[in-house]
């Protein structure tokens, strides 16, 4: 493996910056299962300020956000509607059956962004013997269909119209602050109809590790003994919570450098033979193409990408996600594209 290797397989793989680590030493603590530790209660209130709701809880992680957000808002034996590459759906060990108990209706939109048409003619009608719907759940920006973008008025017409027929609506946000920059809006605004959200501070805002939910003072309170019950409840969390509170203030500001990077990645890859790549479908940090004309498949090409210095994820066995992020910069991102070009120049030779 060379020496310097460019990390593309997700924006998690960040490392704390010096300001986070230096926060983290410094930062005061206690235990937050009694409510006393005052860094992630700082964190919690920062959280709700920003999505201007009346308040937030620190879980572990983005899955475990949504599933206690899932286990609050319904009960066993109810459906839930989700889009069938989300997420939730593909990649959280099927919680929301073997723990929450409900069943995922999933409905298929290739771009990722399910409409309010879709979505209610997969209402179970309100008869006593059927499956009750309890709620919808969305991911902006959806991670599996290439980092898409909700528009605003989808969403709003989706919560509106949802919460008319009795619906819940949660908002999987893991990195909805990549979409409010896309979007050139507050993630406040593009947030304000749902339920429930859940955003991870370990994805583009590059904190070491966690996940804020925001919501009603309410819903958060019944949050809580979920959280729990899950073995989420963490002792001196500010910790953590201290490099948390950093990447809310330094993250959201280099997200669009991430999206400028995967941009420039997606117009270099659509100039390589056999990559097929629509590069104006990259909308934030995620870049997914196809390597069905390689010859190869997904595996076996990112095995010997890794041999020459690039790492990345498959996302089927035709196509690969590159995820940018703080720690690759432009160079990082130019060596990345000219290797994946001499790769494949080499092979056709
Ligand atoms: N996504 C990870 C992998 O699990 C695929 C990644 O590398 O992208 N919602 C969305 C939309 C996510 O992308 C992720 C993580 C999560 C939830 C879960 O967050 P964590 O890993 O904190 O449980």
């Amino acid at each position: 493996m060379p020496e310097s290797v460019v990390d593309l397989r997700s924006d998690t793989v960040t490392r704390p910056s010096p300001r986070m680590r230096q926060a983290m030493a410094e930062s005061e603590v206690g235990d937050d299962v009694f409510g006393e530790d005052p860094t992630v209660n700082r964190l919690q209130e920062r959280a709700a300020a920003i999505f201007r709701r009346e308040a937030a809880l620190y879980v572990p992680s983005g899955t475990m956000g949504n599933l206690t957000s899932i286990m609050a808002e319904t009960s066993p034996g109810q459906e839930v509607i989700c889009e069938a590459q989300g997420h939730i759906y593909n990649y959280e060990m099927a919680s929301m059956c073997s723990i929450a108990g409900v069943l995922p209706r999933a409905l298929e939109a290739p771009d990722g962004i399910l409409s309010w048409d879709q979505i209610e003619k997969a209402i179970r009608p309100a008869v006593y013997y059927r499956a009750q719907t309890a709620m919808v759940s969305l991911e902006n920006t959806h991670n599996m269909a290439g980092g898409t973008v909700y528009p605003v008025d989808a969403v709003d017409t989706i919560c509106e119209a949802a919460h008319d027929r009795g619906l819940k609506v949660h908002l999987d946000g893991a990195r909805v602050f990549n979409a409010a920059v896309a979007l050139g809006e507050d993630v406040a605004r593009i947030t304000s109809g749902f339920d429930s959200v859940q955003f991870c501070l370990s994805k583009g805002l590059g904190a070491p590790v966690g996940s804020l939910i925001v919501g009603s003072g309410e819903f958060i309170q019944r949050c809580r003994p979920i959280r729990k019950m899950l073995g989420g409840g963490m002792r001196q969390a500010g910790v953590i919570a201290a490099a948390g509170l950093v990447a809310l203030e330094e993250g959201p500001a280099r997200l669009g450098e991430d999206h400028a990077n995967a941009r420039y990645l997606a117009d270099r890859l659509a100039g390589v033979p056999g990559i097929e790549i629509d590069p104006l479908s990259v909308q934030t940090n995620i870049v997914i193409f196809s390597v069905a004309r390689t010859g190869m498949d997904s595996e076996s090409f990112l095995v010997v990408l890794a041999a020459r210095g690039v790492l990345a994820v498959p996302v089927d066995r035709d196509r690969v996600r590159f995820v940018t992020h703080r720690d690759v910069d432009r160079s990082a991102v130019e060596r990345a594209a000219d290797l994946v070009a001499d790769m494949m120049e080499e092979k056709v030779r």
